[in-house]
C-alpha cells in the first residue's frame, strides 16, 4: 500500500478552503492509501498565537478531522509535538538546506514584504521543519494546496541532497495537487486565497459557521457587472470562485456546474451556492457536536502518537547514525 502524508496548521478556525482543498480529499485517500495526517502545531507558533485560543483551535481541528470522516482505525492521526523527533530532524535538515533556497520561498517572501521585519526565525525555517514532517515517514505522496507545492519541491531537493551526501535514506515524495478545490478564494476579495488567518472574516466560510451566517456571507460575495455565469477567473473571479466551490462540494466538473446555472441571475445563483455549502457542512457540524467533548479525541491522538513515533524513532536513529552523530556502536 502506498503511503500518503499531510499536515494542517490550525492557526485559526478551519475554513471551507481547508475542507475542499485538503480534508475532503484526505477522507477519500484513506480508502486507498496508508494515510498519515497530523496537526502541525509547531508550524502554528511561527507567528505568535494567543495560548488559550491556540489550544482551542487545536482541539477543534482534531474534532473536525474526525467529523469530516477521517477514521482513526484507518489513518494515523497525530499531533506534531507528540512526536518530538520532528523538531530534531528539522534541525538536521536545516543544516542540509541553503539560505538561498529559503530566501526563494514565495510564502516567506510575501510575508517578509508585508510584515516590516517582525518575522520570526521559525517562520523563515518553517520549510525545513515541514521537510522533516514529510521525510520522517517516507510517504509516496503529499497532498497539498498549490500554495504549498513549492515547499514540497524543496523537500524533494533536501532529500536528494541528503541521499547523495550520505547514502539513500529518504524516499522522494511527490506533491499531489487537486484540480478542483485546489484554491478556494475569499468571497469578499476573490483574487486572494480564502485563509483562516484572514483579518476580516467576511470572505471566509468557517466549517462551524451557522447556516444563516453562511447564507449572509455568500449573498454579499463580491461579483462583477458581466451578469453571466462563466468560469473566467481572470475577468470574473468572484463568480468563478462560486462555481469552483459548487464543483468541489458536489464532486462535479466546472463545465457541468456552469451548464446547470448558466441562466441564473447572480442573486439566485448565490442562494443555490449557499444551500449547497450548508448541505455540505450540516452533517459535519452535527458530528462535531457529538465528539468535541468525548474521549475519542484523546484516544485518537494517543493511538496516532504511538504509531507515528515508532516510525519516527527508527528514522531519526538511522539519520543520526549516517551523519556520524552517534557514538555507540550499532
Ligand atoms: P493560514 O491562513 O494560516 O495560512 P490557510 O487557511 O491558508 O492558513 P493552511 O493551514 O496553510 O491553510 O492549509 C491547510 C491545507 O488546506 C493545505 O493543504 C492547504 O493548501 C489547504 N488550503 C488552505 N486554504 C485553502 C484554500 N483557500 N483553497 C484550497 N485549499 C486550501
Ligand atoms: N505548511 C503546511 C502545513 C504542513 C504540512 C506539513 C503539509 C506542515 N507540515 C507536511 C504537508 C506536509 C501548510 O501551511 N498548509
Amino acid at each position: 500500500m502506498k503511503r500518503m502524508l499531510s499536515g494542517i496548521k490550525p492557526s485559526g478556525e478551519l475554513t471551507l478552503g481547508n475542507y475542499l482543498g485538503a480534508l475532503k480529499r484526505f477522507v477519500t485517500y484513506q480508502e486507498e492509501y496508508d494515510m498519515f495526517v497530523f496537526i502541525a502545531n509547531l508550524h502554528c507558533i511561527t507567528i505568535y498565537q494567543d495560548p488559550t485560543q491556540l489550544k482551542s483551535y487545536l482541539k477543534n481541528a482534531v474534532a473536525l478531522y474526525l467529523a469530516c470522516g477521517l477514521d482513526p482505525d484507518r489513518s494515523t492521526i497525530f499531533l506534531q509535538t507528540d512526536v518530538p523527533e520532528h523538531a530534531q530532524l528539522g534541525f538536521i535538515l536545516s543544516c542540509n538546506t541553503y539560505l538561498g533556497e529559503l530566501n526563494r520561498m514565495t510564502q516567506y517572501k510575501d510575508k517578509a514584504a508585508s510584515s516590516e521585519g517582525a518575522l520570526s526565525v521559525g517562520f523563515y525555517t518553517y520549510p525545513t521543519l515541514m521537510a522533516a514532517d514529510i521525510l520522517m515517514y517516507d510517504p509516496d505522496f503529499v497532498p497539498v494546496g498549490d500554495d504549498q507545492k513549492q515547499h514540497v519541491e524543496l523537500t524533494r531537493d533536501i532529500a536528494e541532497r541528503f541521499n547523495n551526501r550520505y547514502s539513500p535514506t529518504f524516499n522522494i515524495p511527490e506533491p499531489l495537487i487537486a484540480k478542483t478545490g485546489a484554491r478556494i478564494m475569499s468571497l469578499s476579495e476573490p483574487t486572494k486565497k480564502m485563509s483562516k488567518s484572514d483579518v476580516s472574516d467576511k470572505g471566509v466560510i468557517y466549517l462551524l459557521d451557522e447556516p444563516n451566517i453562511i447564507r449572509k456571507k455568500v449573498r454579499s460575495a463580491t461579483t462583477d457587472s458581466c451578469a453571466a455565469i462563466n468560469f473566467d477567473p481572470q475577468n470574473q473571479p468572484g463568480i468563478s470562485n462560486l462555481i469552483q466551490i459548487v464543483a468541489a462540494c458536489q464532486d462535479r466538473s466546472i463545465e457541468d456546474v456552469v451548464a446547470t446555472y448558466k441562466d441564473y441571475q447572480y442573486g439566485a445563483f448565490k442562494d443555490a451556492v449557499a444551500t449547497i455549502i450548508i448541505d455540505t457542512l450540516t452533517p459535519i457540524q452535527a458530528r462535531y457536536k457529538e465528539i468535541i467533548n468525548s474521549e475519542l479525541l484523546e484516544q485518537t491522538l494517543m493511538k496516532g502518537k504511538e504509531k507515528a513515533q515508532h516510525i519516527a524513532r527508527r528514522k531519526l536513529e538511522k539519520v543520526q547514525r549516517k551523519i556520524g552523530l552517534e557514538i555507540k556502536k550499532k
